[in-house]
């Protein structure tokens, strides 16, 4: 069912109240209100004739390794110079109010850990950290200053080695640990929460359906229709900054704790 007014469904309310094991995958929407463009959204300025999912492969960097580092250091500067925003927070808060918790991001903005949430789930890794394309050991921020001049710095690990963000690229595979602990929280959960993610990239796209089929019922936030929410229980149409501390308020107002 798909609501868009204020209230929240008494129903959704009473299974987050009740509900021992929730689990929450987020996507690039979280951050919007933080002033981070989503991965689809028409990328800005320089960067708007490039197809991210171009840049964000092994081939793009291949092809132009200088064109990915300047990408990435783009949208570095535009996640240091952002903050979390009341979505990122809520879900900090939400974990503090249930018996077992999970948060599965798609995300690489590290915003979730800002915002106080531990023990995040990165499924495609984290921008904020490098690492070397040959050997895939990480390069600290010593190494990336007395290299600024170069784009992209070479490796200090391997001669032919150049620095990459580490993050998982189209084509790339998912760390295993990482994917089988969210594929786990999934399977387990009694409620999942899905928010800001157009439920596009595989596979990560898959854990609300893994969720569903062992039982669990599934929220989605998006101000869009998507293919989880026209599976899910419930659909709050809206941005998740609207709709998580709401969530979080009414969970709180219920169980007559506050946040
Ligand atoms: C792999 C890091 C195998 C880089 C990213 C089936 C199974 C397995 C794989 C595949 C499969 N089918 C196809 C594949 C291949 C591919 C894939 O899924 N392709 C898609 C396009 C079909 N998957 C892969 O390649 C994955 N690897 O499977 O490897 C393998 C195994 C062994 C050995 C070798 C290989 C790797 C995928 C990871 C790619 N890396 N990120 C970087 O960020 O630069 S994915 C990238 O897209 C971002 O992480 C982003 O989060 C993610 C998903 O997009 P969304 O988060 O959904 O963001 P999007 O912009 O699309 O949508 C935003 C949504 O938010 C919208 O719905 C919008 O309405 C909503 N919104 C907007 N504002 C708000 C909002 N919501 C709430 N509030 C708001 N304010």
């Amino acid at each position: 069912m798909t609501q868009s007014g204020d209230a929240l469904p008494e129903d959704l309310i009473r299974t987050l109240l009740e509900a021992r094991r929730v689990v929450v995958l987020t996507g690039a929407g979280v951050s919007a209100e933080s002033g981070i463009p989503t991965f689809r959204e028409a990328q800005r300025g320089l960067w708007a004739q490039f197809d991210p999912m171009a840049l964000a492969s092994p081939e793009g960097f291949a092809a132009n390794p200088a064109r990915v580092w300047d990408w990435y250091q783009w949208r570095r500067q535009l996640i240091a110079d952002s903050q979390p925003n009341p979505g990122h927070r809520a879900l900090s808060e939400l974990a503090a109010m249930t018996e077992h918790f999970c948060l599965v991001t798609q995300n690489v903005d590290g915003f979730h850990q800002l915002a106080g949430s531990a023990d995040v789930l990165e499924l495609h890794g984290n921008i904020t950290r490098t690492i070397c394309s040959r050997t895939r050991s990480p390069v600290f921020d010593d190494w990336l200053a007395r290299h600024a001049d170069r784009s992209p710095p070479p490796s200090p690990h391997h001669p032919e080695g150049l620095c990459r963000p580490d993050v998982v690229w189209f084509g790339e595979a998912l760390d295993e640990s990482v994917l089988s602990a969210a594929m786990d929280a999934a399977a387990q959960a009694d409620l999942m929460i899905v928010a800001g993610t157009a439920g596009a990239v595989y596979p990560a796209a898959g854990l609300p359906a893994l969720a569903a089929e062992n039982g669990a019922r599934v929220l989605d936030i998006n101000p869009e229709i998507t293919a989880i929410s026209s599976r899910a229980d419930w659909h709050l149409t809206g941005t998740s900054a609207r709709w998580l501390p709401r969530l979080v308020a009414a969970l709180a107002a219920e169980s007559g704790l506050r946040a």
